[in-house]
């Protein structure tokens, strides 16, 4: 086989990517590791910024998002027994939030691409890149029981954090960076109304919780735990009494139960690789840079990527020019290193870190009630929270 972009993964970074290629008239070979059931039926993200939203519309892949995908035009912050609106909105001059869940992204990208004849092998093994350093480097895999191999001009390594690809980068040219918080997210689905119509963030002294939502049947709740914890721990009463005591009943607000879905616990990581790039591969999306979840920017910072990675590719291969690829590293680490920080800074803003002693967690209380009673301290929160500009 022989194709222009070998793109390893089909998350959103690779999806989109092969999506973005084809309409520059870019041909491309997606490979993923899980079946196509699989990819499109894992939780993870849930918040895509209004730069997301415009694209995903603007390349024929957001109907199905703004019939079924809910605008939010503001969050809240709730601590110390009050709950204080961000006008999103009204501080961006306009922009907002969607709530859409990735696999369903991943649902309308996987369509999109198969419509358009695109190819994208599920369920397949033992991948190998070879030759990233010259013009053709190669990439090898098994796929029900054959060894297959393709030819590419260029090499996108989208296989998220645990990918092969990262690897590849000789060590002596590769810096990274990283972070582990000592908590991590316990994380459910329930089958129960939205308890708020926008988002709470919620700082507690037990930990952080977070209510989120799908669809109008269906709720996204977190609440911070150890990273260590067992999930079969947490019967469904205990999570219901956790959830409650870090919500608290303020103002006659009361958070909707129903019956538990699906629960998992992540843990938070702040991850980046400096550079992105090295002879013809490129990494995008979270093979490159983790965030911790709280500012909801890992899927948004893959679909950044992707969109320099697709317009560099695109004027290479229009006229050989090579400019835009090699600046694609350090354009794609700037917008990272502004989504780390926002990330880092969130995650401070609300959750409890046992090594803090009782000044630190007097200074968080103080750092919400300026951020909640400034404009300038909300609009700083608001215009990171909806997205930078793309580049
Ligand atoms: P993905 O989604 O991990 O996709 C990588 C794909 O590569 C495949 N793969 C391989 N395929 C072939 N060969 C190999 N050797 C392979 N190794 C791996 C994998 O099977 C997979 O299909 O990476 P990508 O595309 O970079 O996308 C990144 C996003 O998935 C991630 O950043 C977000 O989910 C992060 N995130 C959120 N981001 C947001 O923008 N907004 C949110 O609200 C948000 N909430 C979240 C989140 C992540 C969470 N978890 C589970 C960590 C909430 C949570 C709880
Ligand atoms: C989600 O709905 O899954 C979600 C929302 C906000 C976050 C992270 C995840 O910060």
């Amino acid at each position: 086989m022989r194709t222009q972009v070998g793109i390893v993964g089909a998350g959103p970074a690779g999806l989109m990517l092969s999506h973005l290629l084809h309409l520059e008239g870019i041909a491309s070979v997606v490979l993923e590791a899980r079946s196509r059931a699989e990819i499109e039926s894992t939780i993870r993200a849930g918040v895509l910024e209004q730069g997301t939203v415009d694209l995903l519309e603007r390349t024929g892949v957001g109907a199905r998002m703004r019939r079924e995908g809910a605008v939010h035009h503001g969050i809240n912050l709730r601590f110390d027994g009050r709950t204080h609106r961000i006008d999103l909105r009204g501080l961006t001059g306009g922009r907002s939030i969607m709530l859409y869940a990735q696999h369903e992204v991943i649902k309308d990208l996987v369509e999109a691409r198969l419509e358009a004849g695109g190819e994208i092998h599920f369920q397949v093994e033992a991948v190998r890149v070879e030759g990233i350093t010259g013009t053709t480097p190669r990439i090898r895999f098994r796929e029900q029981d054959r060894e297959r191999e393709i030819d590419c001009a260029f090499v996108a390594g989208c296989d998220g954090f645990h990918g092969v690809c990262r690897p590849l980068i000789p060590q002596a040219a590769r810096r990274e960076l990283q972070h582990v918080y000592p908590f991590g997210w316990f994380g459910i689905l329930a089958s129960a109304p939205p308890s708020s119509a926008e988002l709470i963030y919620a700082r507690h002294e037990r930990g952080f919780a977070l209510v989120s939502t799908r669809s109008p049947q269906i709720q996204r709740l977190y609440f911070q735990c150890d990273p260590d914890d067992d999930e079969s721990r947490w019967t469904d009463a205990r999570i219901w009494q956790e959830l409650h005591a870090r919500l608290e009943n303020l103002e006659g607000w009361r958070l909707t139960e129903g019956p538990i879905l699906q629960k998992g616990i992540v843990a938070l990581r702040s991850f980046m690789v400096e550079p992105m790039q090295h002879g013809r591969l490129f990494l995008a999306g979270d093979a490159a840079h983790i965030v911790p979840a709280t500012g909801a920017k890992g899927l948004n910072l893959a679909v950044a990527d992707v969109l320099v990675l697709s317009r560099a590719l695109a004027a290479f291969f229009a006229s050989g020019g090579s400019e835009l690829l090699e600046g694609y590293s350090a354009t794609c680490l700037r917008r990272a290193w502004r989504a780390q920080r926002f990330s880092r800074w969130m995650t401070a803003l609300t959750h409890r870190d046992e090594a803090d002693d009782a000044f630190t967690r007097q200074l968080q209380l103080a750092e919400l009630e300026y951020l909640t009673s400034s404009r300038a301290a909300s609009t700083a929160l608001a215009e990171n929270y909806v997205g930078l500009p793309m580049e």
